[in-house]
């Protein structure tokens, strides 16, 4: 009951409450973030933070990108879905394409385990051009830590937060977690000769 309570305070916390059942992923399976998934509709979006996001047809991949007007703090929030987390030990990094109307050098990716009291923080800097982001996921890259229960294996959102004074019109597109490289199985050692 302590989990199902947690999970209850974080979709509050996100802004998701009115957003739990219809339409929600089958049960256990949060669906592959790419951009067909993510960045060719809002179906995984909450854009209670930005009101004004949108699916724009100014693009760098398929037919769509998303694209809102961010104010200082305002954030938009990609989630798996009713009580699903991300394991993002199995992907080697995420990419995205961004621009903005204007230089952004505080856009801030967070993974979310448990709100945003238990997470990890990456900065990208954007500008007017379509630039390709590229963030490991890595203690290295996800330099910033909010409290003591994040986890890669356990991600429950993921935040683009735009933590500059100003309003920024921000286009997102592209958006995979990526798999990382299968590793070499180990080599069989010889059978020991005899008993
Ligand atoms: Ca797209």
């Amino acid at each position: 009951m302590k989990k199902v309570a947690g999970l209850v305070a974080l979709a509050v916390a996100l802004g998701l409450a009115g957003r739990m059942s219809p339409g929600a992923p089958a049960a256990g399976v949060a669906f592959t973030v790419n951009d067909q998934t993510a960045t060719e509709s809002l179906e995984h979006w909450n854009n209670h933070y930005v009101p004004s996001l949108a699916l724009s047809e100014d693009v760098k991949v398929g037919k769509h990108s998303i694209c809102g007007t961010y104010g200082f703090t305002e954030n938009a929030i990609l989630w798996p879905g009713d009580n699903l987390y991300w394991d993002l030990t199995k992907c080697e990094k995420m990419v995205f394409w961004v621009k903005s109307d204007q230089p952004n050098d505080n856009l801030r990716v967070m993974l979310l385990t448990n709100g945003f009291d238990h997470r990890r923080d990456a900065v990208a800097s954007i500008g007017k051009e379509w630039k390709l982001i590229e963030l490991p996921f890595t203690e290295e890259t996800f330099e910033h830590a909010v409290g003591t229960e994040f986890s890669f294996a356990k991600v429950a959102a993921v935040d683009f937060y735009q933590n500059q004074t100003g309003q920024y019109k921000i286009w997102i597109d592209g958006l995979e977690f990526v798999q990382g490289t299968p590793k070499q199985p180990a080599r069989t050692e010889a059978a020991p000769q005899g008993k």
